[in-house]
């Protein structure tokens, strides 16, 4: 439960109540609140166009689009992709009966290092599933050039990078499909839901049909499909939510950037550097707290902030190699995630939200300040 006062590391931006409860009223006269509606067809074109993407399914959350994902391009055996992310991202190929296979990362972005990819691929792998942590895109030229050498699908795990671009173009067009989270804790929000982005306009139709049991008409059932469809109300939220998503990138942003100047001077802090040509959506704001240099534990940090009731939050510690349900595969052997085991040791996602008042931040800065045995 959230107690009043308390900073937690985020809060979701809610659309206007009164324009909600007009367009719930047409959802009250058409009794249309499900299966594929006015409001879902109208919010899947709208976040087409807003995102800039060739076609998009969407999903009551990201967990189901994921594995549906999986289904729907007929993953099988393993499937190469990182531990530095949230469990479901993992779950998702458990759930398909895909073993996972483990690749570390890069520490400057998060993401799965494309030069380790190759040592694991076995006769067995048919996929690559990288995650864009925190909205960094991923090397995709790199993963894109492995997956066509060796016949492999991409599938991106794109929860964290909603509207965001590399040169222009939108990082969701990359690999065989994206599948992004509209959960209540990301930059863009339908409380629960999630998406697909293909280019690919049979597989938005096969995604469509795997979503609602497997289904293409009322007779014919294509496969082992799910109910994983989003309703009308959630999509009338999603399409008063698309109103506002800009101005809350840029207050984000705008927070991001005074955290950025304020921590700049403490020794042993370390953020991720942003690239020149991404346009970014700012849904994390992760610091790494180097143990030696920072002369105090991401831990003791951590406990600090929280007796002073602020909730920052160790995204992604643990590894998902070290849950018991995954620890047992000789790819999440520690030995083999050094860079992954680091990070996840170092972690800490500061607050951020776009109604964060810049005061808030210059509290948490000062906490941090405050642990750091030396500054400059
Ligand atoms: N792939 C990746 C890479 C992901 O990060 C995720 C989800 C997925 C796949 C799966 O997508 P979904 O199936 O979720 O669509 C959260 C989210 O539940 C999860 O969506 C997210 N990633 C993950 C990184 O974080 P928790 O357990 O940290 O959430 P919780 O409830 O502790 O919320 C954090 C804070 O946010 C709270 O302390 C207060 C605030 N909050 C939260 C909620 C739910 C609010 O102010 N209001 C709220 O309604 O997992």
């Amino acid at each position: 439960m959230k107690k009043k006062g308390n900073i937690y590391v985020t809060e979701p931006s809610l659309p206007d109540l009164e324009e909600y409860t007009e367009l719930l009223k047409t959802i009250w006269e058409s009794k249309q609140i499900t299966n594929n509606g006015e409001l879902h067809k109208r919010f899947e074109q709208e976040l087409q166009q807003y995102l800039n993407v060739k076609h998009i399914s969407l999903f009551s959350n990201g967990t189901l689009a994921l594995m549906t994902a999986l289904k729907a391009l007929r993953i099988t055996g393993e499937v190469i992709t990182t531990p530095y992310s949230f469990v479901a991202t993992t779950h998702s190929l458990h759930w398909n009966g895909i073993k996972p296979v483990f690749c570390d990362i890069n520490p400057h972005d998060g993401n799965i290092n494309p030069d380790k990819i190759e040592a694991l691929i076995t006769p067995q792998t048919t996929a690559i599933m990288p995650v864009h942590v925190y909205g960094n895109p991923c090397d995709n030229e790199k993963i894109q050039r492995i997956a066509d050498v060796y016949g492999l699908k991409i599938i991106y795990d794109a929860a964290h990078a909603f509207g965001v671009e590399k040169g222009n173009e939108s990082i969701l067009n990359w690999g065989d499909l994206s599948v992004l989270s509209f959960h209540a804790t990301k930059t863009f929000n339908t409380v629960e839901g999630g998406a697909i982005v293909t280019k690919d306009e049979k597989l938005k139709k096969r995604l469509d049909y795997f979503k609602n049991f497997g289904f293409a008409n009322e007779t014919t059932v294509i496969g082992y499909g799910i109910n994983a469809k989003m309703n009308e109300l959630i999509s009338a939220y999603g399409l008063l939510q698309l109103h506002d998503v800009d101005k809350n990138i840029i207050l984000r942003k705008e927070k991001t950037q005074l955290y950025r100047q304020l921590l700049q001077n403490i020794k042993g802090i370390r953020l991720l550097d942003e690239m020149e040509d991404v346009r970014y959506n700012y849904t994390y704001f992760p610091v790494f707290i180097e143990n030696k240099q920072f002369g105090k534990s991401r831990d003791s940090v951590y406990e600090e902030l929280k007796q002073n009731g602020i909730y920052a939050r160790r995204y992604f510690y643990p590894l998902i190699s070290d849950f018991p349900a995954y620890r047992g595969l000789p790819s999440a052997q520690k030995e083999h995630l050094p860079e992954a085991g680091n990070m996840a040791r170092q972690v800490l996602c500061l607050p951020l939200y776009a109604d964060l008042e810049n005061r808030s931040i210059e509290r948490i800065v000062e906490i941090i300040r405050r642990n750091a045995e030396t500054t400059k």
